[in-house]
């Protein structure tokens, strides 16, 4: 029998007071839903009974087969404390490792989180992913430390000993909190500083502390005040508990037990229960030091062996007598059924459930020590309003007012609405509340009974004129059949109705009141409060409204709103601020999450962070080819059901889904086929991703010979294209243009390691850097400033990267040195892991740090023409290597000449680039005049023969906005990807270079075609994307376990034997190509006693030479002349290269000639 009812539940919403919005996190298996159940059947939603069995909110059928979670669920429950009624939300997450995106949508509503921890297992990788995802959140955590119970079955420890795992458990897990907050005050340390000197240095010019050149990295660490953030059972944030037998406390509860008993104070009680405390039986007193003194602690003598000997009693001794005595002495009532019942686990849980109830302990610190919605953290609330390293106060006005809105939580009439969506869910419709039964009142029942009463009178009646009937006319029966025929098709479009999917938004109100009917905007990442505003302010209201939607706004009416609890929803009219809830109707306007608001100065939500990014893919097809379309309605709506799965169209054409691991893939598929598309697909083999580098050159052969000099130009001769090159001696490459116009010299090498690294832990500030870098340029020429709107902190993370960027060139040696300085762009995408360098002796373009350096210190800003095609053409090589067409890798090509010849009336060329530049500097107005009209009298070009300059046009390709095409350049090419001029519609005659195009088009082909070759003229590898993999498995299984890695190609990192157990903890790196069914043979190859949760890791270079054949007389001993099977990387560019439907240089048919012979001789 459900103990609350909706109605409750909605008058405890209007007290923001009394809500706890709460997730429950841990690593998987750790214990979470069976928490959940507890919680829930105090509620009595689910019998106690039937608590840790029935696991409620795995309400997937996958979910129970598996055991395991995957997705995230909240269920509403009230709790009483006292005189006060709370309403506890909470929401379970999943715990394994391909599911955290939903761990994200989870703590993005949430105020509070459990962090459960099983103490036989200890910190696991998912308990430090999640407590940085709760750092990182803003959100209060508290500890449970779960599975005792294993303490005193499994491991058979006593008291004493556990007692020591269980502080080594909580300082594992308080020095994991540690590291973050460490690291969290140093970057706000960091932050501090550089604001301080950015604005000593406004004011006076020099910096105060330039002397100071060491830096203090432990700076305000100590000043800074740590003491609430650790987990302390005597802080009362901890509770020790056994989910599965129903059991659990907090200190306080023992503390007010003893402190009558042994009449010493509460609050001394609570100070020493934990810890190195005892009570001295002579004199009575408490002492400290009793692990020196060789004594029981407290926590022993009078927690941990109460329980010890309950377990031994019950469950090893079945001394039913003594039972009955410690349930006599424990005051409690225990039901006739349960104490007659022959499973002594019964007997234990009905005792423990009474003595030391799970569900209160938690709840009760959930309403004392977690942060209701009323006190959310003022940097909480900047940081969710402001993305992409925006600062609060670059916000307008009436957006940065709304901050006082989140945090008075209040819910009047005249309060702005905000709700923000974390994800979007699908249920089946039977599951909605109006297609469900309702049990029928009383009134209700009189009146059903009077109306089957009245139809069987009626069918009497019927009979009787049976007779009468025979005789009537043809068309009574016709309108009769039709009566039916409407009948029943009404009936099949409600059973339509109810095997249907409905999704349903998982949101929370942070302000205000939403409810039915309401118009509300929904509004995109893109929206941009001050753009809206000033249309707001500009335009008539409903006009703007109309203007913007389909943009970054859009309007809707709230339909139906929900209550979440569990499997079930409660229909609600209006929901107040600080509650969590189920909208409906918002499937064409949501794709994954949005931000609601009922005013357009609301900045959209910052985005979620996700700890996992998705990794496998797989193409899909349908099996029957006409069942496309429901294929792509069906990847549509999962891409929309999921908040971490990736859905795309290849170029290809092929259908490809990307999950976060093999589990996830396999329930997005299963997913795709019983739910969205509902059609039998074929799957391909799992595609993993490469990437592509050179190293190096080798000293070593494949036998571990001195090489002496292999040529490897020698190969990459016959692959040289059709453009005219030329490879020098030393490694670099002349290339020209196909018209000849333009020559190139470059040369490609590998990026230093740690350089690569650097890149590729940045990608997001190389973004910004790109992004602000244009920016920049376009301020010069727009005379606008956009610097300013980049926060303090990236600005110093900008710097910070600068630096670290630099220091890495400087470590690897004299050739890198001034490299940072040279940077011309990164790539594939403009914020990839290569680099293109500078080394062209006569063209300093702008550095692409400009951006960051105060206004004055701007060097020499010569941009020269084609610099855009330059780079296009770079980021196309990057994109897509030679071997297999997968990106690049710590490659770094530097162009070190590039003439650029210039066309005259006659058809001659001639000119040096230095000559075809820009000053932006110098030439800054005449650049301004320049892009008053296509041709521009005002800038001349020296020795141009031409009488038409057109060096004032910086036609700039790939990714540069529009402002930056500073004219209508006429030698704009239109076959490059987003060419900003749109309305050049055919190149000018003279810039066509003799009939092979436009010259910037074929600058693009040439310097991509350049990069690949100079690629191709070093020893190329493959990479190899790694995951992590930790095992935790018996002595007994080890050898198994490793059997399996080593025959994947994994290597073991490390083997810890966990003090005081037979377990061992592996950590083992993999191959990403490896690992489909790694998991499933390690389970079965262990019976289940060991299960590895794989993370990926880090990219890692396959170290044979995909090309490589024996070739030296130890190699050809060694290995025979065909040597194929040994090579890996072969393998798995040659796999790659069939699925794209590249050529393989492999023969398919090896003796042809003798299998002839043999069929002839028959
Ligand atoms: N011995 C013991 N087993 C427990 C306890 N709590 C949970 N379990 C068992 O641990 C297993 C995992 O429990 P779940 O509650 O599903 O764990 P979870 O953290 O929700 O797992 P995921 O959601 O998959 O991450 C189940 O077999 C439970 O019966 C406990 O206190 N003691
Ligand atoms: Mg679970």
């Amino acid at each position: 029998m459900r103990g609350v009812d909706a109605e409750q539940l909605a008058k405890l919403q209007e007290n923001p007071a009394n809500i706890r919005n709460i997730c429950i996190l841990a690593h998987v298996d750790h214990g979470k839903t069976t928490m959940a159940d507890a919680l829930i059947s105090s509620n009595g939603i689910i019998s106690s009974r039937m608590a840790g069995k029935l696991r409620y909110l795995d309400s997937r059928q996958d979910e129970q087969l598996r055991g395991i979670t995957m997705k995230s669920s909240a269920i509403s429950l009230r709790f009483n404390q006292g005189d006060q009624d709370f309403l506890i939300n909470l929401i379970d997450s999943p715990g394994h490792v391909d599911f955290s995106g939903e761990v994200s949508t989870a703590t993005r509503l949430c105020d509070g989180a459990l962090v459960v921890v099983d103490v036989v297992e200890g910190v696991c990788p998912q308990t430090h992913v999640v407590l940085r995802q709760a750092w990182s959140e803003h959100i209060t955590p508290c500890l449970v430390l779960n599975k005792i119970d294993r303490l005193v079955t499994e491991l058979k420890y006593t008291p004493l000993e556990a007692h020591l795992r269980l502080q080594q458990v909580l300082e594992q897990v308080n020095a994991v909190v540690g590291n973050l907050f460490a690291s969290g005050v140093l970057e706000q340390a960091t932050l501090r500083d550089t604001e301080k000197t950015a604005q000593v240095s406004d004011l006076e010019g020099p910096r105060p502390n330039e002397e100071k050149m060491v830096y203090d990295w432990s700076d305000g660490l100590e000043e800074t005040d740590d003491s609430n953030i650790y987990f302390s059972p005597d802080q009362g944030n901890v509770i020790f508990a056994s989910a599965i037998d129903g059991w659990g406390f907090g200190i306080d509860h023992f503390a007010t037990m003893y402190a009558a008993k042994l009449g010493v104070r509460v609050e001394i009680l609570r100070k020493t229960l934990w810890g190195d405390f005892f009570l001295n039986g002579k004199t009575k007193r408490i002492m400290k030091g009793a692990q020196a003194k060789g004594k029981k602690p407290l926590f022993v003598q009078f927690i941990l062996e109460n329980l010890w000997s309950l377990y031994d009693t019950v469950l090893v001794k079945r001394d039913k007598e003594k039972m009955l005595k410690i349930i006599d002495s424990l005051n409690l009532k225990i039901a006739a059924r349960d104490l007659r019942h022959n499973d002594p686990k019964v007997h234990l849980q009905a005792i423990c459930g009474q003595w030391l109830p799970l569900s209160q302990a938690v709840l009760s610190m959930v309403c004392q020590k977690l942060p209701g919605p009323l006190q959310v953290d003022s940097v909480r609330i900047e940081k969710l309003m402001c993305g992409g390293g925006r600062r609060f106060d670059t916000l307008p006005p009436q957006s940065q007012q709304l901050k006082s809105a989140f945090q008075e939580c209040r819910s009047e009439e005249d309060v702005p609405v905000i709700v923000y969506i974390s994800k979007m869910f699908v249920i089946d419709n039977m599951s909605l509340p109006r297609n469900k039964q309702r049990p029928l009142g009383e009134e209700e029942l009189l009146q059903r009974r009077e109306d089957a009463r009245k139809r069987h009178t009626l069918r009497v009646a019927n009979q009787q004129q049976d007779t009468k009937l025979e005789n009537q006319s043809e068309m009574s029966k016709e309108s009769l059949e039709t009566g039916t025929i409407l009948l029943s098709e009404t009936t099949s479009e409600e059973k339509a109705e109810e095997e249907g999917e409905t999704f349903l938004a998982f949101a929370r109100v942070f302000s205000g009141r939403i409810r039915k009917g309401q118009k509300l905007y929904v509004l995109s990442p893109k929206h941009d409060p001050m753009k809206a505003l000033n249309r707001e302010n500009g335009a008539l209201g409903d006009q703007t409204v109309n203007e913007l939607s389909g943009h970054s706004l859009t309007e809707f009416e709230v339909k139906d709103l929900y209550l979440l609890m569990g499997r079930e929803l409660e229909p609600m009219e209006s929901v107040p601020a600080g509650n969590v809830l189920g909208i409906g109707g918002l499937e064409d306007l949501v794709l994954k999450s949005a931000t609601l608001s009922s005013t357009v100065a609301c900045p959209a939500f910052t985005s979620m962070t996700f700890a996992a990014a998705p990794i496998v893919r797989v193409a899909v097809e349908p099996k029957h080819l006409a069942d496309m379309p429901a294929l792509v309605m069906g990847m549509k709506l999962l891409n929309q059901a999921d908040p971490c799965v990736e859905v795309l169209v290849q170029e290809t054409g092929e259908h490809v889904i990307v999950a976060a691991g093999e589990v996830h893939l396999e329930r997005c598929l299963d997913d795709l086929r019983e739910r969205f598309a509902k059609i039998e697909i074929n799957v391909s083999e799992p595609i993993v991703p490469f990437r592509e580098t050179i190293i190096i050159p080798p000293k070593i052969d494949m036998v571990n010979e001195a090489i002496d000099d292999i040529n490897q130009i020698q190969r990459t001769r016959s692959n040289i294209s059709e453009l005219e090159s030329e490879i020098s001696k030393d490694g670099s490459l002349d290339i020209k243009t196909s018209n000849k116009l333009s020559a190139f010299k470059l040369r490609a090498c590998p990026l230093p390691e740690e350089v690569t690294t650097l890149l590729e832990e940045n990608t997001e500030l190389m973004r910004i850097l790109d992004q602000a870098s244009v920016a920049w340029l376009s301020s010069r020429t727009s005379e606008q400033d956009t610097s300013d709107r980049l926060t303090c902190e990236v600005l110093s993370q900008l710097q910070e990267f600068r630096k670290r960027l630099d220091a890495a060139f400087t470590n690897a040696g004299k050739r890198w040195r001034g490299a940072t300085d040279q940077i011309w762009s990164f790539g594939p995408k403009r914020c990839g892991p290569n680099m293109l360098l500078n080394r062209i002796s006569g063209y300093k373009r702008p550095s692409i740090w400009q951006c960051l350096d105060e206004e004055g210190t701007v060097g020499s800003t010569v941009l020269r023409e084609f610099d855009g095609s330059v780079v296009s053409g770079f980021q196309l090589a990057t994109f897509a290597g030679p071997l297999c067409e997968e990106p690049m890798m710590g490659v770094c090509f530097a162009i070190e000449n590039w003439t650029l010849e210039e066309q005259s009336n006659g058809g001659k060329f001639f000119s040096t680039a230095q000559k075809t530049g820009v000053d932006l500097n110098a030439d800054n107005q005449s650049i301004l005049d320049s892009n008053k009209g296509p041709r521009s009298e005002n800038v001349s070009v020296p020795n141009s023969t031409d009488s038409e300059p057109y060096i004032a046009t910086v036609p700039l390709d790939v990714g540069y906005p529009s402002p930056l095409v500073l004219a209508k350049s006429p030698t704009s090419d239109r076959s490059s990807p987003s060419v900003g001029s749109p309305d050049v519609t055919s190149p000018l005659p003279q810039f066509v270079g003799r009939g092979y195009g436009p010259l910037s088009g074929q600058i693009i082909s040439t310097v991509k075609e350049g990069c690949r070759i100079a690629f191709q003229i070093q020893p190329q590898r493959l990479i190899a994307a790694m995951y992590k993999c930790d095992i935790q498995a018996t002595a007994d299984v080890l050898g198994r376990v490793y059997g399996v890695v080593s025959r994947r190609d994994g290597s073991i990192l490390r083997e810890e034997m966990r003090e005081g157990s037979a377990v061992f903890d592996i950590t083992a790196t993999l191959p990403v190509a490896e690992s489909f069914g790694f998991a499933e043979e390690i389970r079965k190859r262990t019976s289940g006693l060991a299960s590895p949760q794989l993370f990926f890791s880090h990219w890692q270079v396959v170290p044979s030479d995909p090309f490589w054949e024996p070739s030296t007389e130890e190699e050809l001993l060694h290995f025979g002349d065909k040597a194929e099977n040994e090579n890996q990387a072969l393998k798995y560019m040659n796999g790659i290269r069939r699925r794209k439907g590249l050529y393989i240089d492999k023969k398919t048919v090896e003796h042809a000639e003798k299998q002839r012979t043999l069929s002839k001789n028959k």
